[in-house]
């Protein structure tokens, strides 16, 4: 390694094997429980919980520490129809032409259409931005590198610990997207990469069965 400021690497928690494997196999057991949800109940949640799962997001590696993501919470009512006017427009257009057969065939077992009421339903909508153009610093322009992973990253973080705060959340992307920006006041060189939206899942809220079937280990690793 070249030369270079350091500290001491962050000491982690000294784990036995069978204390390790325990706590793999709990996180696990929770982590598995987790489901996107298509139905919300509009119960408040603290903000304080929104800005902790955030600022953890925010410790997600990426591309040269640049952090190149902003994250627009909408609370307003106002705000939240006009994303969701919006976004069931592009929805409509979706799935009244621009699919093709292979993906509408692809999304028929979750039941999804145009209709997006939770838009204005759960109580925050988090408007995930990839900043192409930042740096570490404020008022930096520089080139941000791996933003698509970066945000990846980051937002899988984002579910977990919203999850992990027991709140239910949606990965919503309409496509396109760009309506994002004038909505949540970004900036052009923005990207908007999803919509996440986050709450208490409804009482009678339903998940597909589909989505209840995730791949054995031997179907997703392999060790070599
Ligand atoms: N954006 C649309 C379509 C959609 C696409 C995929 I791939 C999904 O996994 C789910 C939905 C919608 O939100 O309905």
């Amino acid at each position: 390694m070249k030369d270079h400021d350091t500290i001491p690497y962050t000491a982690l928690p000294e784990y036995d094997d069978a204390e390790r494997i325990a706590r793999s196999k709990a996180f696990y057991e929770a982590i598995k429980t987790r489901r996107s949800c298509r139905y919300f109940s509009d119960a408040p949640i603290p903000r304080t919980v929104i800005e902790n799962a955030i600022l953890a997001a925010g410790t997600a590696p990426n591309g040269a520490n640049h952090q190149p993501w902003h994250f627009a919470v909408i609370e307003s009512l106002d705000k939240k129809k006009s994303l969701r006017a919006a976004a069931e427009a592009e929805e409509r257009e979706f799935y009244e032409g621009k699919a093709s057969a292979e993906w509408l065939d692809a999304l028929e077992p979750l039941g999804t259409d145009s209709e997006k009421p939770f838009l204005e339903i759960a109580p925050y909508l988090i408007v995930i931005f990839g900043q192409r153009k930042g740096g570490m610093n404020p008022g930096e322009m520089k080139q941000n590198y791996y933003v698509n992973e970066s945000i990846g990253i980051a937002s899988g973080m984002l579910i977990t610990a919203l999850h992990d705060a027991g709140l239910a959340t949606l990965t919503h992307t309409p496509n396109p997207m760009k309506f994002l920006n004038e909505i949540c006041d970004r900036p052009s060189n923005e990207k908007p990469m999803m919509v996440l939206v986050v709450g208490k899942p409804a009482a009678d809220a339903t998940i597909p069965v589909h989505a209840t079937y995730k791949k054995p280990l031997d179907e997703i690793a392999s060790w070599l």
